[in-house]
């Protein structure tokens, strides 16, 4: 039985090559093609390969992404339909994501950006926060994410709702489905959280038209995709003061050319995509526990539905 593990772009290969030995000690992992044949490959652990390297792989049982989102494997004209592709479920990448989430949503809520500018000037600014129970919060996407993010902020009494594709029935929390759906989400949303997949349906998902759904003054957090927004409505939305800050740790190019202008616009806060990242050592037990799946005759968990794009 042998894996490949082929992971470039910030990944840290070295820590994943002994997290995963220590897991599967009884797996022989490469962490290239030069030894040995590409047919003997079983499974692959990847994230931002070089085109053509699944074409190279001729026997791969399952293909597993060292990340969450799976767009860029999607787009692969080279992935095989009959391979089933697993995407990370990882818990320590689900601390992170929740603990970002909830940075910059008191950071909105407790009026921060404004302390800050208040500093800058000098002032001594007093300001009063709403009840978080008086504070909307909207998260778009309910999955694994975003449901922790709104269970969170639920539990902290704010007052959430989120919006997925399909009907889902969380306690204490507002539920919106479908596009129908989401202009009721959006009006609601002092506080706006991205945290959709990337497909078809969610591309420019926060774009004028929406932006300009939500409360003035609202504050956008996109943890997901750069191409969930349209650049340009964000800025114009922010310029007009529609909307009032935001956070992107995610961009249409990373990293973020130097020349765009979302890095000195004073309103946004960039973050170079750091909301969540796949913790080695609790995402080599998950691998383990999906290969062993696997191995035992089982189905591995977090197919990605190809169809469905996510
Ligand atoms: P999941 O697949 O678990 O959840 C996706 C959610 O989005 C589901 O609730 C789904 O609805 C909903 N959804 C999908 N399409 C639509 C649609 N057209 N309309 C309404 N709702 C929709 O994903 P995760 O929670 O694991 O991850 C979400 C995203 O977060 C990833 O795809 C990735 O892009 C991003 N991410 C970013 C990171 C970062 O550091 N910035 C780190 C990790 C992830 P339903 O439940 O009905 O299927
Ligand atoms: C992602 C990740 O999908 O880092 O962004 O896992």
């Amino acid at each position: 039985m042998t894996v490949l593990l082929y992971a470039c772009y910030g990944v840290d290969s070295a820590a994943w090559l002994t997290a995963l030995r220590n897991e599967l000690p009884e797996i022989e992992i490469r962490e290239s093609l030069d030894r040995g044949s590409p047919s003997e490959i079983d499974f692959a652990f990847v994230w931002k390969y070089p085109p053509g390297l699944l074409r190279r792989l001729p026997n791969l049982r399952a293909l597993f992404t060292l990340g969450a989102g799976v767009e860029s494997i999607l787009a692969d004209p080279d992935l095989p339909e009959d391979v089933p592709l697993v995407r990370m479920v990882d818990p320590g990448l689900a601390i992170g994501m929740n603990e970002f989430v909830l940075m910059r949503v008191l950071h909105y809520h407790r009026d921060m950006p404004e302390h800050e500018r208040s500093q800058s000037a000098r002032q001594w600014v007093r300001r009063v926060p709403p009840l978080p129970q008086d504070r909307r919060v909207g998260i778009l996407g309910l999955g694994k994410l975003g449901a922790l993010c709104a269970r969170t902020l639920a539990n902290l009494g704010f007052d959430v709702a989120g919006w997925s594709r399909t009907h889902k029935s969380l306690d204490g929390i507002a539920t919106f489905t479908g596009a129908e759906q989401l202009p009721a989400l959006l009006k609601r949303s002092e506080i706006l959280v991205c945290l959709l997949p990337l497909t078809p349906d969610t591309d420019g998902i926060i774009n004028r038209e929406t932006l300009a759904q939500l409360p003035r003054g609202a504050f956008v957090i996109n943890v997901a995709r750069g191409q969930h927004v349209v650049d340009t409505d964000l800025i114009e939305a922010l310029d007009s003061g529609q909307i009032a800050g935001a956070t992107l740790d995610a961009f249409r190019v990373e990293p973020l050319p130097a020349e765009h202008p979302f890095w000195a616009h004073p309103r946004i806060t960039v973050l170079p995509h750091v909301a969540a990242i796949t913790q080695v050592q609790t995402a080599a037990r998950t691998l383990a526990t999906n290969i062993r799946s696997i191995l035992a005759g089982q189905p591995a968990n977090h197919i990605v539905d190809l169809t469905r794009g996510y």
